[in-house]
């Protein structure tokens, strides 16, 4: 795709690498364009599609979510535990007339272990999570929230020092801009998740803070609601960091995550300056790499300083320098050598921090980028072939570790481990060592691994 050269002076004049002892500059000067989950590790964000949420459409919900149909052995298991868990928020100092008020209602949702249980038949690739997340809509929308919303972003990156696109591009991953956040009564999912044997104590713990922000006022506990993970609101926060990061952005004395957008986006901003945001810094960018750069530096166990970076021949993604500062920086292909490539900061951590997911973290930080001004990726994603099952991927660990490359658990899901195994057995078979998967990739691994076999 062709980049237009507004789109690059934009990129640059907006983006600064570092700004020492300052904010950034003002980040973004849209105002004409109108406006509108869940990467594997991470908890919430149900997938999100620009339906729009009322508590009309909420109680029509309710219709749907009637209790289902329980055995009952399974019925008074999940009763005893419930009052286990009640009995545990009251020895917690939650007021016992809320703990009875909403035990009284709580039930269980078979719905909800369904979901927890499902388990994706495809590996998801970076084209596959990037282009439904960052779409043009959702980037015209976030320029028009910018633009809505421009004093409050204002006086929130002066007060937590996170400029406004990133908080707009959390908001948009997450819900959509508040689209689209779960319907699914808060307590009901925490309460299920917490009686089954998967992640009790995890999940009885965030019943807990569900109850004490429903003690607290915030919110009532029929209006608490989100995703089939417990996760709440506008940003999708569980309620543990609801309790511990959400603030009263507007003013009127309770943290509404639900309706306030003040509330929404200052709470976000709030959680970030906690998990470590650092306000002089970006996120990341893309950039562009230079002929024969060694690919087996990739990925976040290579971080080096920018300055390293800059003398193996790294520049911007229009071929521009780079400052050669002493921060530290990582480079990620997730789409292999012939994808977009970028390199990431500290910042890239924090995102990470609220979920656990190198995909959503790239996508946060350019859904930012782009809505502050910036142009699209310099590089096509690779979307050819046919998607790659889980099946074969655990394969594929198998055979790296039949191998002799630590692939991490057999569990077919491509993560780190199993990217360094595959960027090792790369480099050591004279092929360009991105740690990418695909059809390629596999069959040399499976074709050495076969060898192997037949040589013992
Ligand atoms: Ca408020």
């Amino acid at each position: 795709m062709k980049i237009q050269n507004s789109d690059r002076q934009e990129a640059r004049r907006i983006m600064p690498e570092y700004v020492p002892g300052s904010l950034q500059s003002e980040p973004c000067r849209v105002s004409d364009s109108p406006g509108s989950l869940f990467p594997g590790q991470g908890f919430g964000n149900a997938c999100c599609r620009g339906v729009a949420v009322s508590r009309v459409v909420v109680a029509a919900a309710l219709l749907w979510l009637a209790p289902p149909v329980l055995a009952q052995e399974s019925g008074a298991v999940f009763e005893s535990c419930l009052a286990a868990l009640g009995e545990r928020a009251r020895h917690q100092g939650i007021s016992a007339s809320v703990v009875a008020s909403v035990l009284d209602e709580t039930i269980r949702l078979e719905r909800v272990i369904n979901l927890d249980r499902s388990q994706p038949e495809f590996t998801r690739t970076f084209a596959d999570y990037y282009i439904p997340r960052v779409t043009e809509q959702r980037v015209a929308q976030g320029r028009a929230l910018y633009a809505e919303h421009r004093d409050l972003l204002l006086r929130l990156q002066r007060e937590y020092g996170v400029p406004g696109q990133y908080l707009l591009a959390f908001w948009g991953l997450e819900t959509n801009y508040g689209a689209y956040f779960g319907k699914i009564r808060t307590t009901d999912a925490l309460a299920t998740l917490a009686c089954d044997q998967r992640r009790p104590a995890f999940f009885s713990d965030e019943f807990v803070a569900a109850l004490r922000i429903i003690a607290a006022g915030d919110i009532e506990h029929e209006y608490m609601r989100g995703s089939w993970a417990g996760a709440i609101g506008n940003m999708q926060f569980l309620p543990s960091v609801f309790l511990q990061y959400a603030v009263d952005g507007d003013g009127d004395g309770r943290r509404d995550l639900w309706t306030s957008i003040p509330d929404s986006l200052a709470s976000a901003a709030n959680f970030l300056r906690g998990i470590g945001w650092r306000a002089e810094l970006r996120w990341g960018r893309e950039v562009r790499l230079p002929q024969g750069f060694d690919f087996s530096l990739s990925g976040r166990e290579g971080t080096r300083s920018l300055a390293q970076w800059v003398r193996l021949g790294i520049t911007d993604a229009f071929g521009g320098d780079l400052p050669a500062l002493d921060i530290p920086a990582a480079i990620l292909v997730p789409s292999g050598h012939l994808g977009p490539a970028f390199l990431t900061y500290e910042n890239f951590d924090v995102i990470m921090r609220w979920n656990r997911s190198e995909y959503y973290a790239i996508a946060v930080g350019r859904l930012a980028d782009r809505i502050a001004g910036g142009g699209v990726l310099t590089r096509q994603l690779d979307t050819g072939g046919e998607p790659i099952t889980v099946d074969k991927v655990q394969r594929l660990q198998a055979d790296l570790a039949l191998l002799g490359y630590d692939a991490g658990k057999v569990d077919g899901i491509f993560g780190p481990a199993t990217r360094r195994a595959l960027s090792r057995f790369q480099a050591a078979n004279d092929m360009i060592a991105d740690g990418h998967l695909d059809r390629k990739a596999m069959r040399a691994v499976r074709n050495s691994a076969a060898t192997l076999s037949l040589a013992e």
